[in-house]
């Protein structure tokens, strides 16, 4: 599967980014999104359905540093995306330069069919944790599933460990 629903049109000048959860939300406009330091990095990802794409060009913005503005002492995530979609992850494979909301593929602005403005990236898990269209995560202190989780995939989805479903 590739998008569960219609590709959502937003403006940049509607965009913000949020990080819930913490001591106080913190938001980003796309323009403070924009002044961050930003990183390109060359990875391999892997879809459930057995494809992979190795090799790949992104820009963005690390986790890492988003996490840097946010007071917060939580161990698991839900990220959101424009049209609805969640998926989960542990903070932990969200840090450590392992995560990134990338604006930039190949060189070119994200198009919207593949997540642009914004897309969560996380190449170390199973495609489907990469929130096309992010909007922000928000973090929890408890494991709650995502869109794709609550209809039987991996909470996880590691693909060296071929998590794809529940009990994988
Ligand atoms: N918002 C949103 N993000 C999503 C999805 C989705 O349905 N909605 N599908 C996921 C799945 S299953 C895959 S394989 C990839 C597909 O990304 P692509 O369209 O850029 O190839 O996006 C992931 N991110
Ligand atoms: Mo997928």
């Amino acid at each position: 599967m590739l998008s569960a629903g219609p590709t959502p049109h937003t403006s940049l000048d509607q965009w913000t980014f949020t990080i819930e959860g913490g001591a106080e939300p913190v938001r980003w406009t796309w323009d403070e999104f924009r002044t961050l330091p930003t990183e390109t990095v060359t990875k391999d990802i892997h879809c459930v359905t057995k494809w992979s794409k190795f090799d790949t060009d992104w820009e963005g913005v690390s986790v890492d540093t988003l996490l840097e503005s946010v007071d917060y002492d939580r161990a698991y995530a839900v990220a959101f995306s424009d049209g609805g979609y969640t998926t989960n992850l542990p903070v932990e494979d969200l840090t450590g330069g392992r995560a990134w909301v990338a604006y930039e593929f190949d060189g070119q602005p994200l198009e919207p069919e593949h997540g642009g403005p914004a897309r969560l990236l996380v190449p170390h898990l199973y495609f489907w944790k990469s929130a096309k269209w992010v909007r922000g995560l928000r973090l929890l202190d408890h494991d709650e599933r995502g869109f794709w989780e609550q209809l039987g995939y991996h909470d996880y989805g590691d693909p060296w460990r071929e998590q794809r479903h529940w009990g994988d």
